[in-house]
This record gives C-alpha cells, sequence and structure tokens, in this order.
C-alpha cells in the first residue's frame, strides 16, 4: 500500500472534529457538509473489499428519501447485495478515525482479512441526484485512486441499476449487461414478452402517473421510454426540474402521512404510485369516488406479486417451495391474508433489507418487501433452472405458458435489491395479466388500521429488542406495560425499536379501529 498518497490525499479530506457516524441499515447518512472524508475513506475500503472478493464492488452514494441537504454511502458487495456485517464494522471504525490512525487499521482490516494486496481492485461509483452528491462521488473517486483500484464512474443512476451493474459484472455478464442501457433493454424486453401473453384478455393500452419524488426515478424514467412498449403509458411526475427533492412528495412521504403528494393531480380511481429519491422503492395509491385515499403498501404489492407466483406455480405443478418475508410493520392483515387464505408461509425479520434479503434466500423463491415499499423476489438458481427449462421444453401448452410467465418474472425483477422501476413493471404486468384495476387489488384484503410516531429519547440504545424486534426486553417492565395496553383493544398489537438510520425511537401501533390505533400509539409512546 502506497501509505504516503493515502496520507496525502487524507489530508484533503479531513474528518470534522468530534464527529463519529455509525454505518448503518443504509450505510452513512447524515448533513452533506460532514460527508467528505468518509466519501474517501469509503474509497479507500472499497478497494481493500475488492481485493478481498477478487470482485467489482459498488459504492452508491444517496441518502435516498432523506431532506435534500443530507446525503450518504452505501458499499454493494459482489451480488450486488448489502455489505456484510462484518465489513460494516471496518467501515464505522475506519471512519471515526482520526487521520493518524488510518494507517493502523487499513493495515489491520488487511491482516484480519487476509487481503492480497497484488489483486486488482475494481470498484463502480454512481450517485444520485442531489446537488453535493458530484463532489462527494468525487471524494470517493480520491479514495479508490490513492490505493491505485480501478474505476468506473456511471454518474447518475439509482441505486438498484448500480447493484444491478455490479451483479453483471460479477457474474461475466450472466445476468444482463453491466451498462444502463443493458438494464433497460433487459427489463424492456421481459415486459414486453409478459404483457403480449396479455392481449388475449383484451386488454388495452394502461396509463399510470408516476410521482418520482423529484429524483433520479424521473431521469432513468425518461431514459427508459423509448425502451418500453407503447401499451404503458407513463406520466412523469415531480421530474426535478422545479421542485426539491423528496419535498412533500415521494413513496416515504406518501407512506408515513397516508396522502398524496404534492405536485401530482389524481382524478378519481386513477392508479399512481411514488418512488423514493433513489428509486429503490414504490408506493400505489388512489383516491375512490368519494375523495378517500387508498395507499397500496409493500405488504400489498408481496401479496399481489406471490398469488401471482403462486397461480403459476400451481399451473406448472412443479413443488417449488415459496415464502413471503415481511417485518414488524408489515399490517396484520396482509400476514393473516396470506398465511390463512393463501396458505403462503409468512416470516419476519428485523428491519433494514438484509435481513429480509438473507431470509428469503433460504426458498426456491422469496417474496420480500418492507411495508415502505422496499423489495424483490429472490429465485434460487435451482428454481431458475427448472422453470427456464419447462418454458423450454414443456409439451403441455399451458404448463409451458405458465413457465414462460415465470421466466420473464425472473428477468423482470431486479433480483440484487429493492427496484421502483422493475416493481413497477412487474406490477403493471401482473395487473394486466389478472385484468384487474386498482381498487380489486386494493380489495384483496383490508388494511388494520395503524400509526406510527418517533419519540425522541435521551439514549435509544436503552430499548434493546427480541422476536424479529416485535418484543423490548430492556429497559426493564416496557413491554410488560405495552403488553398490558394492547390487551384492552381488539386485534390489537404494537412494538417500540430504535430506529437504525434516526437517532429515534420507533412506535407502531395496529388495532381493529383507528381510534383504538391512535390510543395505543401515543400512550406507548409515553411508556417510553
Ligand atoms: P429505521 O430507521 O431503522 O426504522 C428505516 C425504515 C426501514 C428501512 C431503513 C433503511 C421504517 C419503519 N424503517 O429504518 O424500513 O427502509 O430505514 O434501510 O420504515
Ligand atoms: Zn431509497
Amino acid at each position: 500500500m502506497d501509505f504516503e498518497k493515502v496520507a496525502k490525499y487524507s489530508a484533503l479530506h479531513p474528518k470534522p472534529a468530534g464527529l463519529t457516524l455509525q454505518y448503518g441499515t443504509a450505510g452513512f447518512r447524515s448533513k452533506a457538509e460532514h460527508l467528505d472524508h468518509i466519501m474517501y475513506r469509503m474509497g479507500l475500503l472499497a478497494v481493500l473489499r475488492s481485493k478481498k472478493t477478487k470482485s467489482t464492488i459498488g459504492v452508491m452514494v444517496t441518502a435516498s428519501h432523506n431532506p435534500e441537504e443530507d446525503n450518504g454511502v452505501k458499499l454493494v458487495d459482489p451480488l450486488g447485495e448489502m455489505l456484510i456485517s462484518a465489513w460494516e464494522e471496518y467501515a464505522t471504525c475506519l471512519t471515526n478515525a482520526e487521520e493518524q490512525e488510518i494507517q493502523n487499521i487499513l493495515t489491520e482490516i488487511c491482516q484480519k482479512e487476509a487481503v492480497n494486496l497484488h489483486q486488482d481492485a475494481s470498484i463502480f461509483i454512481g450517485r444520485d441526484t442531489r446537488p453535493s452528491s458530484e463532489k462527494l462521488s468525487q471524494s470517493v473517486i480520491d479514495g479508490v485512486s490513492s490505493l491505485g483500484g480501478q474505476y468506473h464512474d456511471y454518474g447518475l443512476v439509482t441505486t438498484p441499476q448500480l447493484h444491478y451493474m455490479v451483479c453483471c459484472q460479477n457474474t461475466q455478464e450472466h445476468y444482463g449487461k453491466a451498462t444502463v442501457e443493458g438494464y433497460y433493454q433487459k427489463l424492456s424486453k421481459a415486459f414486453g414478452e409478459l404483457t403480449k401473453q396479455a392481449s388475449s384478455c383484451g386488454d388495452d393500452q394502461r396509463s399510470l402517473k408516476i410521482d418520482c419524488a423529484n429524483g433520479i426515478g424521473a431521469l432513468k424514467l425518461k431514459e427508459m421510454e423509448r425502451y418500453l412498449p407503447k401499451k404503458l403509458l407513463i406520466h412523469v411526475y415531480n421530474d426535478g426540474i422545479k421542485e426539491k427533492l423528496n419535498h412533500l412528495c415521494g413513496a416515504d412521504f406518501v407512506k408515513v402521512y397516508q396522502k398524496p403528494p404534492l405536485g401530482l393531480e389524481i382524478k378519481p380511481n386513477e392508479r399512481c404510485c411514488s418512488f423514493d429519491g433513489d428509486a429503490d422503492r414504490i408506493v400505489y395509491y388512489y383516491n375512490d369516488t368519494a375523495g378517500h385515499f387508498h395507499l397500496l403498501d409493500g405488504d400489498k404489492i408481496a401479496t399481489l406479486i406471490s398469488t401471482f407466483i403462486k397461480e403459476l406455480l400451481t399451473k406448472i405443478g412443479k413443488t417449488l417451495e415459496m415464502a413471503v418475508v415481511q417485518t414488524a410493520y408489515a399490517n396484520g392483515s396482509s400476514t393473516r391474508y396470506l398465511e390463512e387464505t393463501m396458505k403462503v408461509p409468512v416470516h419476519c425479520t428485523k428491519t433494514g433489507v438484509k435481513h429480509l434479503h438473507h431470509k428469503a434466500q433460504e426458498f426456491d423463491i422469496g417474496v420480500y418487501f418492507e411495508a415502505n415499499g422496499h423489495g424483490t423476489v429472490l429465485f434460487s438458481k435451482a428454481a431458475e433452472e427448472k422453470i427456464r427449462q419447462l418454458a423450454k421444453e414443456e409439451k403441455d401448452n399451458q404448463k409451458r405458458e405458465a413457465a414462460k410467465m415465470l421466466e420473464n418474472i425472473i428477468d423482470l425483477i431486479n433480483q440484487t435489491v429493492g427496484d421502483a422501476i422493475s416493481d413497477m413493471l412487474v406490477i403493471e404486468a401482473i395487473l394486466a395479466l389478472k385484468g384487474l384495476t386498482v381498487q380489486q387489488w386494493d380489495a384483496i384484503y383490508e388494511d388494520l388500521p395503524n400509526r406510527q410516531l418517533k419519540v425522541k429519547v435521551a439514549d435509544r440504545r436503552v430499548i434493546d429488542t427480541t422476536a424479529a424486534e416485535t418484543r423490548a426486553v430492556t429497559p426493564p417492565g416496557l413491554q410488560e406495560k405495552i403488553d398490558e395496553l394492547v390487551k384492552k383493544y381488539r386485534l390489537s398489537r404494537a412494538f417500540v425499536r430504535p430506529s437504525g438510520t434516526e437517532d429515534v425511537v420507533r412506535v407502531y401501533a395496529e388495532a381493529d379501529t383507528q381510534v383504538s390505533a391512535e390510543t395505543i400509539c401515543p400512550y406507548s409512546s409515553c411508556i417510553v
């Protein structure tokens, strides 16, 4: 390692005194002006991770749904997954080190991980549309270069596009071509094939209004439009030309406030959706004729997709094990519907995409979604091979057609990570194939009324949880009090957990009526 070069560049990216940050479920996030040294150091770490894995590693500069003034960074592992936990700790350690400690920490990581320093390093870099992102990604490049790593700067891309390209690169393009164009071509082809199969349903042109949170999603959808079949008419709103990123719009705003975004006028019963700031989350919604707002969140999406896949699996007559993975924030009605009506096994993990992703990998087909709209479908290698073989060789027409649909779903879904564009196309294809309106989709089950709150406390780490964060083990007595409270309401459930991304404790409650949910939630936060 050329420590002189590292030290020289490091001095150009100084750490603000007294600042400590942790690599959490969403990487590092903070005010953009705090992040320059972190970007540089993540460039260094990405080089070591690349040498260790002998693969291309991704670095994405984004703070997703956070305000425009914030920014952040995430590392992407070889198959497009989130960085493994052990390296999250190295990231935290390297970030919080004083400048003179950097050399020792790098050396320690190399020793612990037996990193071969002669190995080449290759890094893919992407960024969102925040004003601070370009300069910050330059600092990542400084980090990569000062350790002699090669890099490809993809510039403005969605987070899932970068994950996709990292995966393509490391699978010798078995997953697809490692370019943004390759992404458009792969998805558009699969979408075209899938919806071709829908034409027999006599379906005409379908249109969809998309709120892009004034972020990267708008740019990329506009680029993609010319590849997509004309049967889907997309109307992009909140494209970032006039308004600020994530300001009163985007998937997070719509989910949290349960109301439509600014900048998008909804006619009754019109199907609309919102992406978040880096286009890895999506939620759908509509207003009914009485003007009531209806949200179709990650749980409704997981239900639609898993029901569709289950129907196809029944048609092909092969036993492939499918499960849905959720978190404690999943609406109780969705879990009940999946388990009791659809007879689909449901598993609950801790909050944070990587937990859901890992669990979903245990099945032939794992459908995972966070209630907030982040999710995807994973197909095991064996399941994928079986499906592709049936699509090619099956003699029975009906079975072969069903296998072909599954094959196109495999190609359309971004298996590396939740992807608003890819999820939107999967949902649009399923709705077209099943001839469903957004109201019919919504009516599959009725959400239990719920409420979520944030509470500021002196130290959120005093709350420790178990059972996929549904029960608090510390401070003593807290869980007992919550149990006591929820007992008084029908179909009720409540839990508290420290946020992994903000300095707050989150409180969630659901019950048979909105009044009950609204009562439990603030009471629970008083107990906290
Ligand atoms: P925290 O802040 O740990 O609750 C939030 C979301 C997660 C996930 C992460 C980003 C909720 C309740 N929590 O986590 O679902 O998206 O941000 O990785 O929406
Ligand atoms: Zn996001």
